[in-house]
């Protein structure tokens, strides 16, 4: 059995995201996507949210899970029997950060990071780009599931 694990804020998750966890769930007998959980960084949705908003938009596919975990990802992968770390990259700046991090993690347990390109239509988008976009009242809504779209206006209007 081959198991993936696609982690990230998700804070919340855009088209870009579930593009990479549709592909991913095409190559693994199992993908599971996880939320990083950062205690010192306040998102706009908690934790709990953002796992209920992926576990909603994967509904459809039947071999990916949704789960959270603090502290670092290689020991998630050690201790869950994950063979690689699928991560979208954007432009060469993603790249670079992804690099660093691949390295590191491999040299701390041996774990695989595969980079999947996004899509051309998501290159340019990001969770934090969408919050700041729809906070100043611009349309994301070809941005995000539905789902999130709804729920991110009624976060930001819960907010203002
Ligand atoms: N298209 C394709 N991929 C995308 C898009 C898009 N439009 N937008 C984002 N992505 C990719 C990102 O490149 C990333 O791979 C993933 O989707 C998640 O994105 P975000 O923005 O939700 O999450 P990040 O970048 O904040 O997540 C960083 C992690 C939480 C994955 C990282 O910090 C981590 O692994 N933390 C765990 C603690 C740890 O082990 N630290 C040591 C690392 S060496």
């Amino acid at each position: 059995m081959t198991r993936a694990v696609c982690p990230g804020s998700y804070d919340p998750p855009t088209n870009g995201h579930l593009d990479v966890f549709e592909r991913a769930a095409s190559l693994f007998d199992e993908v599971v996507v996880v939320v990083a959980i950062n205690k010192n960084k306040r998102g706009l949705f908690t934790v709990d949210e953002r796992m209920g908003l992926l576990a909603d938009i994967t509904g459809h596919l039947d071999n990916v899970r949704v789960d959270s975990w603090h502290g670092l990802l290689v020991d998630y992968c050690a201790t869950h029997d994950v063979q690689a770390i699928v991560k979208g990259v954007r432009v060469a700046g993603d790249f670079d950060y992804e690099l660093q991090m691949a390295q590191m993690n491999k040299g701390l347990t041996g774990v695989e990071t595969l980079f999947m390109p996004t899509s051309p239509v998501n290159s340019f988008l990001s969770s934090s780009l969408v919050k700041e976009v729809a906070a100043h009242g611009g349309d994301v809504s070809h941005l995000l599931p539905e789902l999130v779209h709804k729920r991110l206006l009624r976060r930001l209007a819960e907010n203002a």
